[in-house]
């Protein structure tokens, strides 16, 4: 959804600027960006509709850095609401953060807030209102930094493919709807006639205990994503418009996939394509070739696929929760189209999710019947599925997953150059990326955690109400960290959905079993029943938020704030603090 208007953002580099980026070879590049918010009219269902969005654009137009660059960036809100813009995934001082209320009073109606820090990082990211529900109206973007020197990775071409769910109720109204009845967006509820059918299959007695387990724990069966109706775009184009990259036979194409979504988590494949995962988050991995991945909201992974066939492929884009797809084309030639696949089944909850499978309440249960019925159900379902939802705890507790640290150098160098596809002996299984499989491409210096803080993921679906630690955000204490101190943070999901966490302006180093190999993000998904952990190290001080990116559960209470104090001398410079002593 592009007007005129879109093309007509500009990107001004400074005289000063430019001339600094020609003498100085690039060392004190700066450049100046300027971003109007504003409303849009739109139609992404054949409804007309007001979109917010910047310079024109849903999404906003791609902000293009490079690693070093100082940059400035003029945000005006033309809005009739006060507005913000956040560089997320970005290691920034923290008054250039962006959170109204928390790291600058935001941005008035009217007013334009200069942000100016230097980008101290490289890879895929995004930017975003971090406004009230802002987000979901349309305030969001891509960002693509550029490496001070050449990456790892080399390829022939460079897209982005930004997914995002799209509703034509303001989201205001969403939120309305949710707390006056949390499945009001359940459309496949079960219904009295499944009562019926489990009964038929697997007696009264085991049926009726079923449901009350779930009344108990306030949720449904199908609770895997609390709102849909959604329309799902890429690049903001419908599965209809089908947004389209192109490419030659025997090209390396580079596809970074940020899930700009509210809501949606997405499974992501391109039948016919292998696609090997180098970036995760921004931060390059250690290449690993999968047939599909889970993208959390708010989650970037960049892959290169390479099409020896001079024919269309689908970029195809699944909800978690099956209720519909966002889909692209990636063709030799403009207007070509590959087939759109089904969908693969909608997947039921079972106790099992909840990691209750083998534990005590299948013992509290005593009854094969039950635990049998179970088991089918997991049968019927997608294995993909279950292999997702399942895997991620299996490989936490897993030391090292696929490459030895630093062994297989001849492996990770081969995988990077010119040889993506190895040919396989014989036809593999569908391979679903988990995190078990994330390796950072460097090592980081990694001190031993001199403290642990449990939070536990909770929330009341009947309330609809999100919380950490059983509390909401009014309610809640900040977390206070002292500064370049060293925590290991452990999350316990005790709900029925699936949280995709953030921090601001810090690393998580997510702790999948890979030592000092750990992959950096800055969202961490924690499946339902799932204890994951990740340390920190605590090196900018300041206010951050640390919160679900789901946004109807941020806005609901799953959200902290995290304070890093500073050291008691006073002497450190504040925000750029070095990381690991
Ligand atoms: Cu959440």
């Amino acid at each position: 959804m592009m007007t005129s208007a879109s093309r007509r953002w500009l990107i001004c580099f400074t005289l000063p600027a430019l001339l600094a980026f020609l003498l100085g070879g690039g060392s004190a590049a700066a450049a100046t960006y300027y971003l109007t918010i504003d409303e849009l009219a739109v139609n992404f269902t054949g409804k007309p509709r007001q979109a917010m969005a910047i310079n024109g654009s849903v999404p906003a137009p791609l902000l293009r850095f490079r690693e070093g660059e100082e940059v400035t960036i003029h945000v005006t809100n033309k809005l009739a609401v006060d507005s913000s813009v956040h560089w997320h995934g970005f290691i920034l001082p923290n008054a250039m953060d962006g959170v109204p209320g928390m790291t600058f009073p935001g941005i008035k109606p009217g007013e334009t807030f200069t942000y100016r820090f230097t980008i101290a990082q490289n890879g895929t990211y995004w930017y975003h209102s971090h406004s009230g529900l802002q987000e979901q109206a349309g305030i969001y973007g891509p960002i693509i930094i550029d490496p001070a020197t050449p990456g790892p990775v080399a390829h022939d071409r460079d897209y982005v493919v930004m997914l995002s769910d799209w509703t034509d109720e303001k989201p205001e109204q969403v939120l309305a709807n949710l707390k006056k009845q949390s499945d009001y967006y359940n459309y496949n509820q079960r219904t009295v006639g499944d009562f019926f059918r489990d009964v038929g299959e697997k007696g009264w007695r085991a049926t009726l205990r079923d449901r009350r387990m779930w009344g108990e724990m306030r949720m449904t069966p199908t609770d895997i994503a609390d709102v849909t109706g959604y329309s799902f775009l890429i690049n903001g184009k419908t599965a209809e418009e089908n947004w389209t990259a192109l490419f030659k036979a025997g090209e390396r194409v580079r596809l970074r996939f940020i899930n700009g979504s509210a809501m949606s988590y997405f499974d992501v494949e391109i039948p016919g394509l292998r696609m090997q995962v180098i970036a995760a988050d921004g931060q390059n991995v250690q290449p690993v070739t999968v047939d599909s991945f889970r993208i959390a909201v708010a989650e970037t992974y960049d892959v290169i696929v390479t099409p020896e066939r001079d024919i269309p492929f689908t970029i195809f884009a699944q909800a978690m929760d099956r209720s519909g797809y966002a889909r692209a084309t990636l063709a030799p030639r403009p207007g070509q189209a590959a087939a759109i696949p089904e969908m693969d089944p909608r997947k039921l909850l079972t106790m099992a999710d909840m990691g209750h499978d083998m534990g005590d309440m299948g013992q509290e249960m005593g009854d094969m019947d039950a635990m049998s019925h179970e088991t089918d159900e997991r049968a019927h379902m997608n294995h993909d599925d279950m292999g997702k939802m399942g895997a991620a705890m299996h490989d936490m507790a897993q030391p090292a997953p696929h490459h030895g640290h630093g062994r297989h150098d001849g492996d990770v160098a081969s995988a990077m150059h010119a040889h993506p596809e190895t040919a396989r002996a014989e036809p593999a299984a569908p391979r679903v990326l988990r995190y078990g499989d994330l390796q950072s491409l460097d090592a980081h210096a990694d001190r031993r955690p001199t403290r642990e803080i449990a939070l536990r993921l909770t929330g009341n679906m009947e309330r609809y109400f999100w919380s950490i630690n059983d509390k909401k955000y009014s309610e809640a204490e900040p977390i206070r960290l002292r500064y370049n101190e060293r925590v290991r943070i452990k999350f316990i999901n005790q709900t029925m959905m699936t949280h995709p966490m953030h921090l601001h302006g810090h690393w998580m180093e997510l702790d999948n079993g890979a030592g000092s190999f750990k992959p950096r993000k800055h969202v961490i998904s924690i499946a339902p029943g799932e204890t994951v952990y990740f340390d920190l190290t605590a090196d900018a001080v300041g206010d951050w938020a640390f919160h679900c990116h789901l946004l109807y559960h941020m806005a609901t209470g799953m959200f902290r704030k995290l304070i890093v104090e500073p050291a008691p001398e006073a002497t450190l410079a504040p925000q750029t603090g070095g990381g690991d002593a």
